[in-house]
């Protein structure tokens, strides 16, 4: 099953930021498309249910460097 997991993300100040949150997602085995918002700090990740948790995510986007923090 796919699932769509929003996150917030803090500490994006420029476009290359997104590009970092983007690639660090979309390296994650199960992840099948990653798109980051930088005007809404949202990140939008598609991905297989129970290959990919929240957590695993979540520690991406903290190993890129930035916060990150659920939404859905
Ligand atoms: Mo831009 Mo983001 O110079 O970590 S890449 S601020």
């Amino acid at each position: 099953r796919e699932e769509t997991t929003e996150l917030a993300i803090e500490g994006m100040t420029c476009a290359s930021c997104v590009g970092r949150v983007e690639k660090a997602l979309a390296k994650i085995p199960g992840v099948l498309e990653a798109t980051v918002n930088l005007a809404t700090e949202r990140a939008r990740v598609r991905h297989f249910a129970g290959v990919v948790s929240t957590a695993d995510l979540e520690v991406a986007v903290e190993q890129a460097g930035y916060k990150s923090n659920r939404l859905s």
